[in-house]
């Protein structure tokens, strides 16, 4: 029988172009995400080895019931794709609407280790793998980032510290951080604003969402005695600026 992986945020991005990856390596695919016809249609082109379904990752108790409710056939989880997230508009937090910083870390963080402690049965017994799509932003700060940022870091932090705690039962972490990939993530972040969106990634060749499907299936598919713990990736075209500094003259 394949193998099964649970990805969240499957509607768009690295999720829908990772659910395509691993398809093609001949896994099952269960797909999560809150806009269903995205799920429909994708369930259309995967075929019977995906399983969509719709649901929110601020939703703990929900999201417990899935996993509860998976059908008997797709029980057995071997690998668990902690992708869904978003970030809040990139506003000095001192002037950041509230509501839009906490939703990013309910978004981010909350679902996620509600989702991992529910599938980590499944995925002891198994000793399979899990994924978590951080970023550059949770190790390099960038002005506008905190929260977005403090949210990564800690989707770093939880894999590297779960590895310990699942030390001996041959389960698998890894974060996986890129920098600038262009998916529907910058429309979010700035409210559906298209040519913003667009401007970001104007010139630069940033990194596509098939980039990153790339690096979670080669995880993925790596033999059992390797873990890869941590993997940062940019465009060629992205690296580092220096410190700032404020001068009152
Ligand atoms: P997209 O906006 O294209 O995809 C985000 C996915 O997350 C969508 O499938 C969306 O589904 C899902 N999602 C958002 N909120 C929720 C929610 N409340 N419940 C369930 N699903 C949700 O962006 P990316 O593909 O780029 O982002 C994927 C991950 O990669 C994110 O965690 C992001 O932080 C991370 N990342 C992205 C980078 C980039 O530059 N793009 C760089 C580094 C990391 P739906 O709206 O249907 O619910
Ligand atoms: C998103 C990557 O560089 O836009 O996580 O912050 S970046």
């Amino acid at each position: 029988m394949s193998r099964i992986a649970f990805i969240t945020g499957a509607t768009s991005g690295i999720g829908a172009a990772s659910a395509r990856a691993l398809a093609g390596e001949g896994w099952r695919i269960i797909g999560l995400g809150r806009r269903k016809d995205r799920l429909e249609a994708l369930a259309d082109e995967l075929g019977e080895g995906f399983l969509p379904i719709t649901g929110d990752m601020r939703d703990l108790e929900d999201l417990q019931r899935i996993v509860r409710q998976l059908p008997e056939e797709w029980q057995g989880v071997d690998l668990l794709l902690n992708n869904a997230g978003l970030a809040p508009p990139m506003d000095d937090f001192q002037d950041a609407d509230l509501s839009a910083q906490l939703n990013a870390m309910h978004t981010n963080m909350d679902g996620l280790v509600a989702l991992t402690r529910a599938l980590l049965p499944s995925l002891i017994e198994r000793k399979g793998s899990i994924i978590n799509l951080s970023s550059v932003a949770g190790s390099y700060p960038y002005r506008g980032g905190a929260v977005y940022g403090a949210t990564k870091a800690f989707l770093t932090q939880f894999g590297l510290s779960l590895r310990s705690d699942l030390s001996g039962t041959g389960v698998r972490v890894t974060s996986i951080e890129p920098g600038m990939v262009e998916t529907e993530f910058t429309l979010v972040r700035n409210g559906g604003d298209h040519e913003a969106s667009d401007k970001l990634y104007a010139d630069m060749d940033p990194l596509t969402a098939d980039d990153i499907a790339e690096a979670v299936r080669w995880c993925a598919m790596l033999p059992a005695n390797v873990n890869i713990n941590r993997l940062e990736v940019m465009p060629t075209n992205q690296s580092f600026a220096g410190f700032s500094v404020h001068r009152d003259t």
